[in-house]
């Protein structure tokens, strides 16, 4: 299924009117108070989010999982999807890869259709988190950080593998991340396991292509219990340091212990110039992968300060990938992944209305109050009609989820696809 720009110019008709004026107030508010609104759209025209392939079907936990019909079940059904969001919503032009769980045969077919819907190839990801079919070793006592150099060796070459696959598809960056640990006290030397992590990385980035970059994730805890292997963005940043210039640390939302000051690290990461890329979701307890923005938008917000604010001063550190990691088990996937790139647009407008004169004025000036006041006062603005905006110039919707539930795209999906339909992946 494909939406046309024609079909989608239709629905606006309904909305435009109210839009018009709401965009209107707005944009006047704005300037009278010395905003650059041209430059703000700008900024949010550019910025492209891109979409996980396992995404795109319904999650499932370790209990069950329910299918939503119409799921997407191989890559080319996944790019159309992305192609659904993209129309839509402008923002989400670029897909990632899961290997193995994205079965690339057709390498040509691929590139094609994603090129046909505006799509380009993000990071790849590798999997030895998992044992697949035929694997003479299994990963369950670790994989890069693995005690026998021969487990090593086959996660290493696995890796080795997707940068292949990628340097076909065009992509420019491998995001390793590791569910190595250990579950009980004793189980693991933690140097040991460090130290092989290294090593193992080294040969992967051995094999990266110069203009390529390598992105390091690390989780507290999950799968394993009483310790992972790279616990934390120090542990990723030591290692990415080590490997050198093209290697970064990645940062996923969910990753954190509750309460982590992910705002702070962010700005640690970019001074460093070591921050590569982001996967947004959000959590209440831990690796939730709930909609971004849909338990904690002022921390988003703040954290979107950070990059803001990075991404002007610390010239140092490359324009950062990002993408949405979130899987859900209750909603339509669709729906949630246009959820989630409004919340996201939602938090960077408005870190792009922060006053960062004034703010700094007020940090020199030890005024707590008037720096807090700044930043609420921004987050307090109801950027909407802006990214309503930014979509309607792109030919794109101005009420993506209105869209998208009138012109029933699930229900047209599981007629094309059927209703038993399950995605790759988890
Ligand atoms: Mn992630």
């Amino acid at each position: 299924m494909i939406l046309s720009v024609d079909q989608i110019a239709k629905q606006n008709l309904e909305h435009e009117s109210i839009h018009h004026d709401n965009f209107g107030f707005l944009k006047e508010k704005l300037i009278n108070e010395g905003i650059d609104v041209s430059k703000i759209m700008e900024q949010l025209t550019t910025f492209q989010i891109a979409i996980p392939s396992w995404a795109l079907g319904t999650g499932g936990t370790r209990f069950g999982r329910f299918s939503i019909g119409g799921e997407p079940t191989t890559l080319l059904q996944k790019i159309e999807d992305i192609g659904l969001l993209h129309a839509l919503t402008q923002n989400s032009g670029a897909v990632s890869l899961h290997i193995p769980w994205d079965k690339v045969d057709n390498e040509r077919e691929i590139k094609k259709k994603a090129k046909s819907l505006g799509i380009a190839f993000d990071a790849m990801n590798s999997n030895t988190f998992q044992d697949q079919k035929g694997q003479t070793y299994s990963y369950k006592f670790g994989s890069l950080c693995n005690v026998d150099p021969a487990i090593r060796q086959q996660a290493v070459n696995h890796n080795l593998e997707v940068i292949e696959l990628g340097k076909k598809l065009g992509s420019k960056s491998l995001t390793v991340w590791l569910a190595d640990g250990s579950n009980f006290p004793g189980q693991n030397n933690f140097q040991r396991v460090l130290k092989n992590t290294l090593e193992s990385l080294k040969q992967i980035y051995k094999a990266l292509p110069e203009d390529w970059k390598l992105f390091i994730e690390y989780k507290p805890y999950e799968p394993n219990f009483y310790s992972m292997v790279i616990p934390d963005w120090g542990t990723s940043y030591m290692l990415a340091s080590h490997l050198g210039p093209k290697a970064f640390t990645l940062v996923d939302l969910g990753h954190h212990l509750p309460n982590t000051n992910i705002e702070q690290i962010v700005a640690t990461l970019l001074l460093q110039g070591k921050l590569g890329g982001f996967h947004f979701n959000d959590s209440k307890y831990g690796d939730d992968d709930l909609s971004v923005g849909s338990i904690k938008p002022y921390a988003l917000f703040l954290i979107f300060n950070e990059l803001v604010y990075g991404m002007q001063e610390n010239e140092k550190n490359p324009y950062p990938a990002w993408m949405i990691d979130a899987s859900h088990n209750t909603k339509d996937p669709l729906e949630d992944l246009i959820q989630s790139i409004e919340a996201i647009k939602n938090a960077y407008a408005k870190a792009l209305l922060i006053d960062q004169q004034e703010l700094r004025k007020a940090q020199a000036s030890h005024d707590v109050v008037y720096a807090q006041e700044i930043l609420k006062k921004a987050y307090e603005t109801d950027v909407r009609p802006i990214l309503a905006e930014v979509r309607r110039l792109q030919n794109g919707a101005l009420n993506p989820l209105a869209v998208y539930r009138k012109l029933n795209v699930r229900l047209r999906l599981i007629e094309e696809r059927g209703k038993d339909t399950v995605a790759s992946g988890l």
